[in-house]
C-alpha cells in the first residue's frame, strides 16, 4: 500500500481510538494494526467484572482456551504471567501473556502476550465494563493492539482477532447473563 494510505490507515486508527474513552487510546506503531469489540450484556458490571476479573482463568468464557497456569505472581496483580493452551486446530498452541492493568474500581483489565508459539507479536489488549441503559446491562469495550505479521495485511490481521475477540466477549454475555437470572 501506498505511504499516504498506510498513514491513513494509521491515521484511522488513532482517530478510532479517540472516540473511545481513555484507556482504550493507544499509540499504534508502524507495522501494527489496531481495533476495538463492543459488547452489549444484559447483566450488571459487578457480574461481568467477577468473571472477566479473573486473570487466572480465562477459560471461564473463552472458549479457545484449554487450560491456563499461573506461572508467575498470584494471579491478580499486575505482572502476573499466565500461560495460556489453546485448543487444537488453531494457529497456535500456547502463549504467555502478562497481567498490565486490574482496577476493580474502573472494571479495567489489560494484558500483553509476552510469549508462545503464535502469531500475534506485541498483542495487548484493554477491556473496559461500563454500566448501561438503567444500570442493570453493561457495555464491554475491548480494544487491541498488535503487530501486523509477515505476510498478512492489516485488514485480514484485524479481521482476525476481530473475530476471536468478538467470540470470547458473545461467550462472556451468555454466561454473565445466565449468572444474572
Ligand atoms: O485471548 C484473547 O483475549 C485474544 C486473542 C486474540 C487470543 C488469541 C490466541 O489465543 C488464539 C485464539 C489461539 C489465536 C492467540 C494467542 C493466538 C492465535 O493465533
Amino acid at each position: 500500500a501506498t505511504s499516504s494510505h498506510k498513514q491513513q490507515q494509521q491515521q484511522r486508527c488513532l482517530s478510532m481510538s479517540d472516540a473511545l474513552p481513555g484507556y482504550h487510546k493507544r499509540k499504534v506503531g508502524p507495522g501494527q494494526c489496531c481495533s476495538y469489540v463492543v459488547q452489549t450484556i444484559e447483566a450488571p458490571v459487578s457480574v461481568v467484572w467477577a468473571v472477566v476479573r479473573r486473570f487466572d482463568n480465562p477459560q471461564a468464557y473463552k472458549h479457545f482456551v484449554k487450560s491456563c497456569h499461573v506461572v508467575d505472581g498470584d494471579g491478580n496483580n499486575v505482572g502476573t504471567l499466565r500461560e495460556v493452551h489453546v485448543i487444537s486446530g488453531l494457529p497456535a498452541a500456547r502463549s504467555t501473556e502478562r497481567l498490565e492493568i486490574l482496577d476493580d474500581e474502573h472494571h479495567v483489565l489489560s494484558f500483553r502476550i509476552v510469549g508462545g508459539d503464535h502469531r500475534l507479536c506485541n498483542y495487548r489488549s484493554v477491556t473496559t465494563l461500563h454500566a448501561s441503559g438503567t444500570g442493570t446491562g453493561t457495555l464491554v469495550i475491548e480494544s487491541y493492539v498488535v503487530d501486523v505479521p509477515a505476510g498478512n495485511t492489516r485488514e485480514e490481521t484485524c479481521t482476525f482477532v476481530d473475530t476471536i475477540v468478538r467470540c470470547n466477549l458473545q461467550s462472556l454475555a451468555q454466561i454473565a447473563e445466565n449468572k444474572a437470572r
